[in-house]
């Protein structure tokens, strides 16, 4: 059987989720490509050997020949289209964030809990990558003892948009850092402090936030959106008994007049190569089995990045810890 994927969205991530589906997802078809600019769609869909194009996400999701959908439009259509597929019963992957809105979030939640069953895996992919599975595995196994801290850079090379701001680096790109951090820790948070030091240009300065989890530990997460060098993003887990830090992967080291030097990723999709495949294969696996993966981040996962990001944007305008305050964990995400 094969599952015919429809990807929604045919932009940068967009095309690489076609790619993925095209050629290294055995038992998917790449069905067809969907994007209200209908040149870029066939763009994409021709570089992949895509069956179709469609410009109407809606009714590309609701067409017969789709199997599965993968969400990779801009962010405030990830909510009403993942919602698009649970009223058809289909599978979703959806790129992150969920929303920028924990109250659609909450509504997503619902529509799900509605149907019965799982429906949209998130598109948190750092949960797949082989240095955070490792610092987990780490933290589980009892080689750390108690987790007491937690320090994580992310650092791009430059912002897309020139117009961005330090409230979009914290619904952006901090929500990957929320997710994880809860991942390994496996705990909630508590509150969160956001501060920025002074640029001497325009572009957005970086954001450091603090924040404290419910069980007592210590979370620093640094976003640089204009770090210039290169995409560097790392982790280091303290423990009462030992620490275990993350490492970006070189395949070769350098060695010319008088120095030694390895290459940074111009950008996530080549640092997370491993890990975006893994999650792909998952939830290839998650529509042909309804099964939701271990690994993956649900509605839930999102719900809570998005309040912890909304949170983070108040601390950073009201300079002042700013308190994390979720609804109840519905039973059918326990
Ligand atoms: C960006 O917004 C993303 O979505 C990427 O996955 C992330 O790795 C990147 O650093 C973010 O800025």
């Amino acid at each position: 059987m094969t599952i015919r994927i429809a990807v929604i969205g045919a932009g940068l991530m967009g095309a690489d989720h076609a790619k993925i589906v095209a050629e290294e997802l055995p038992g998917a078809t790449l069905q067809l490509v969907c994007d209200m600019d209908d040149q870029r769609a066939r763009r994409v869909a021709d570089a992949c050997g895509a069956f179709d194009i469609a410009t109407d996400p809606k009714g590309a999701i609701a067409r017969q020949d789709v199997d599965a959908v993968i969400i990779a439009s801009p962010d405030f259509t990830h909510a009403p289209l993942s919602m698009a597929c649970i009223a058809v019963g289909k599978r979703v992957l959806c790129e992150k964030p969920l929303s920028q809105s924990s109250a659609d979030c909450i509504a997503v939640m619902e529509t799900e809990q509605k149907a019965g069953a799982k429906f949209v895996q998130l598109g948190f992919m750092r949960r797949y990558d082989q240095s955070y599975q490792e610092m987990k595995q780490t933290l589980d196994d009892g080689h750390l003892g108690r987790a007491l801290m937690m320090h994580n850079f992310h650092r791009n090379v430059e912002t897309p948009a020139a117009d961005f701001t330090g409230a979009m680096a914290i619904t952006n790109s901090a929500p990957h850092e929320f997710d994880v951090v809860r991942y390994v820790l496996g705990t909630e948070y508590a509150s969160i402090s956001a501060f920025q030091p002074r640029r001497s240009d325009a572009r957005v300065a970086p954001v450091v936030m603090v924040l404290e989890t419910v069980d007592g530990q210590l979370v620093n997460i640094e976003i640089n959106n204009n770090a210039a060098y290169g995409y560097d993003v790392r982790a280091e887990l303290i423990g009462e008994r030992g620490a275990v830090a993350t490492n970006n992967v070189a395949y070769t080291r350098r060695e010319s007049a008088l120095a030694q030097s390895t290459s940074y990723d111009a950008d996530w999709r080549t640092r997370y190569y491993d890990a975006y495949r893994r999650q792909n294969r998952d939830f290839l696996r998650f529509v042909m089995t309804g099964e939701f993966p271990m690994t993956a981040s649900d509605c839930w996962d999102g719900y809570c990045a998005a309040t912890v990001a909304e949170a983070g944007v108040r601390a950073l305008k009201e300079a002042r810890r700013a308190p994390v305050q979720m609804i109840a964990k519905p039973e059918f995400y326990a």
